[in-house]
């Protein structure tokens, strides 16, 4: 028998083991192990009943997911071949008990679903997540999940995608015992229990699958909602096609229209960027040269310097986390004004039932404010968030410098300044690290950890780890102006600027993105962040810029009159008191008469080329990064994009949207835009090699670890 599946006894009762550390996926052998252990108890006349459970710290988490593009890629002829198994198990003649802690998810659920009867430690967790890998369940599950949940649990189970935990699961009929205690022990006294009587099978279990007039309103609000909810994704709408079926057909033609919706969702280009996103999650977690050993410096409590906006989200984070914060702010107004907004910001998660009252109550106390800089002899890292300009943040520093212990994790907050420079206003360059959190910053999953060219690797380290335990995806990106986000978003939003200024209107820029997945329109996003940030730097670097060279003037413009975006009620649209944005026709007079003074052609504009411009423009610079090495990998920069800007996971992250359009058309693209529009749309060089040796950006990941 394959040792990815073990079979022992414990008297008259087997225990099917499955070792295939570290989630138990259902790797090649783990499928075949058990079916062969399924035959052996069949043939035992010693074995009454079995169980069957994962060795590690799970249960079976799902299909091995790395099978997936190899089915796709034509490597894998096999497919992943479940449904057999799982028929095989339920008509085993002797029942079978599964046990779960940990995760049962995607193919572990369905396999679990397959057994006689289910039984789950209190923390375990049963779901159908495939959708958000892009596909559906295929090994029966949108069949079975109805016949032991109810159509409206197993609709919203597959198609949204989230897990339920066992006591849940016990009550909607998806495990029957939950049990306390050893997991193991109580399966097999469970497995005793039952050995000898009838043994149920869920695919016969037909009582739940309700009436056509109690189902048809489930499906339609499922489908609105994921419509909504889940935007342009097709993996959630087969979902629900797929439990409908359930109640109209039955099992094995049900099963038969399932596999061929998760044939079409596995082998679209959805499917692939989702995979590749659930795998770039975990790879940016890995920085080549920073070893697993590296030390962790213990980071117990923090301060954060400067209550504003990012100042009071950051201490939010940290104060989620358990970590007490000291904040710091310069006088008593501002203070009480940062507080006052945390206050607020709580207030409204307990409203929207986010946290509870206590919940809340207990992250308060762990804010402590102050005006002086007395405590922070103690604490093991100080978040520096005052006003972006670096003659400020160098004061700031020296002043950590003097009183911050030594070992301390000395880290700003800043999104554009060079980390380097303000490292050199301290003795330890050192333990200066960059960690930009993105606006609202206790809600945004990102942060970029930046590297200056003296931080310590286990300053690097303990951040990265530090930003999972803050929730958020920690990304290591090299100290560039702008770091990666910012410095890429600059063209982006360029482009969305000049495409108005040729004659697009707002409203068409913003909504051909949007269509596109983002989560808003370019120009929504600056009124949203604040037009007046922008035009700021832009005043400050304007002696860079090169002469002759386009730049945009509309927002220079709406500033100008004061329309800063949100804020001011009004930016590139006008907003009422519900903060819903509304198309003025002031903007569009204050545009045009900009362009016409400055010779622009007026013409119509497709929103293909609305999309291709400002989504090129995301690519070309970011291939320049990669190039620099101010990204690790494409990855990372696509990473950078889920998590910060609203680009659609479905489309995997500009670097992957590029590879699966082909880098040889996009350049083509950028070359006629070089053409039309002149010096900023020089093509990479990263991106013009690629393209000519017909590759991708994943590729160009390869020859980097290759040649490491
Ligand atoms: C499916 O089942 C389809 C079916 O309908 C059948 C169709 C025929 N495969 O996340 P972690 C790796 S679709 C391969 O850091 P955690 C992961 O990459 C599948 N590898 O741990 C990582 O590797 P590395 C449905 C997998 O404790 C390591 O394991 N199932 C898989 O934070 C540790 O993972 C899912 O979608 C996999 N299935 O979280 C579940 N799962 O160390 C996906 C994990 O090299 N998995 N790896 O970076 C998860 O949600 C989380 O991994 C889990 C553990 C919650 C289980």
């Amino acid at each position: 028998m394959s040792n990815l599946v073990q079979v022992s006894k414990n008297n008259d009762i087997a225990v099917i083991t499955i070792n295939n550390p570290p989630v138990n996926a259902l790797s090649p052998g783990v499928p075949e192990g058990i079916s062969e252990a399924i035959d052996q108890i069949n043939a035992d006349n010693s074995v009454r009943a079995a169980v069957v459970i994962g060795s590690g710290r799970t249960f079976i988490a799902g299909a091995d997911i790395k099978e997936f593009e190899k089915i796709t890629s034509g490597q894998n002829q096999r497919g992943v071949g479940l449904l057999p198994l799982l028929l095989k198990i339920e008509d085993s003649r002797k029942p079978v008990v599964m046990a779960i802690h940990g995760t049962a998810f995607g193919g572990g659920l369905e396999v679990a679903m397959a057994g006689h009867y289910r039984v789950a430690s209190p923390d375990g967790q049963v779901g159908q997540p495939e959708v958000k890998l892009g596909i559906i369940p295929g090994a029966g599950g949108t069949q079975r999940l109805p016949r032991l949940a109810g159509v409206a649990k197993a609709v919203e189970m597959c198609a949204g995608g989230n897990p339920v935990k066992a006591p849940e699961a016990a009550k909607i009929g998806i495990i029957d015992r939950v049990i306390e205690g050893d997991l193991l022990s109580g399966a097999v006294a469970f497995a005793r229990e039952i050995a000898g009587k009838a043994a149920p099978k869920t695919r016969e279990r037909n009582e739940k699958l309700g009436t056509a007039e109690q189902n048809q309103p489930i499906f339609t609000a499922a489908r609105e909602n994921a419509s909504k909810k889940q935007r342009n994704m097709m993996a959630p709408q087969a979902a629900i096609h797929a439990v409908e079926y359930a109640t109209r057909l039955p099992f094995d033609q049900g099963c038969e229209m399932e596999a061929r919706l998760f044939k079409e969702c596995l082998f679209s280009d959805q499917s692939k960027a989702l995979i590749h996103v659930f795998f770039g999650e975990r790879e940016v977690a890995k920085v080549p040269d920073i070893p697993k050993e590296t030390p962790i410096i213990p980071v117990n409590s923090v301060a954060v310097v400067g209550a504003g906006t990012m100042g009071g989200g950051i201490a939010m984070v940290f104060a989620n986390a358990g970590i007490p914060v000291l904040l710091k702010e310069a006088d008593q107004a501002a203070l009480d004004r940062g507080l006052a907004t945390i206050q607020k910001n709580y207030a409204n998660s307990v409203k929207r039932g986010r946290f509870t009252q206590e919940y809340v109550d207990q992250r308060l106390k762990l804010i402590k404010p102050t005006l002086s800089y007395d405590d922070f002899g103690n604490v093991d890292m100080v978040v520096e968030a005052v006003f972006e300009g670096m003659a400020l943040k160098k004061e700031v520093f020296k002043e950590l410098d003097r009183v911050c212990k030594q070992g301390a994790i000395l880290a700003s907050n800043t999104s554009t300044l060079n980390i380097d420079e303000i490292a050199a206003s301290t003795s330890r360059p050192q333990a200066v690290i960059g960690t930009h959190f993105f606006s609202p910053a206790n809600v945004m999953r990102l942060l970029e950890i930046v590297r200056g060219k003296a931080t310590g690797k286990d300053v690097i380290a303990t951040c990265m780890q530090l930003s999972k335990k803050l929730g958020k995806v920690g990304v290591l990106v090299g100290n560039c102006r702008g770091f990666v986000g910012n410095r890429m978003f600059h063209p982006y939003r360029r482009e969305a600027q000049f495409l108005v200024e040729e004659g697009a209107t707002v409203e068409a820029v913003d909504k051909a993105l949007y269509d596109f997945g983002m989560a808003m329109g370019p120009l929504a996003t600056g009124d949203l962040a604040g037009l007046d940030v922008g035009w700021r730097i832009r005043k400050e670097y304007r002696h860079l810029e090169k002469p002759g060279v386009r730049q945009p003037m509309a927002e220079d413009r709406l500033c100008e009159q004061g329309r800063y975006g949100q804020k001011t009620g009004a930016g590139w649209y006008k907003y009422d008191e519900n903060r819903r944005a509304i198309p003025d026709p002031e903007v569009e007079r204050l545009v045009r008469q900009g362009a016409a003074e400055a010779n622009i052609p007026q013409r119509q504009i497709s929103a293909q080329e609305i999309v291709d411009r400002c989504i090129y423009a995301l690519v070309n610079e970011g291939a320049r990064i990669l190039e620099e090495g101010f990204a690790l990998r494409s990855i990372d920069i696509d990473i950078i994009y889920l998590n910060g800007y609203g680009f659609p996971a479905y489309r995997g992250g500009p670097m992957k949207y590029a590879d699966t359009v082909g880098l040889k058309k996009v350049y083509e693209q950028i070359q006629e835009f070089h053409r039309q529009h002149g010096e900023t749309w020089e093509p990479a060089p990263l991106l013009k090699r690629l393209a000519e040796e017909s590759k991708t950006f994943a590729d160009f990941n390869k020859e980097k670890s290759a040649s490491a």
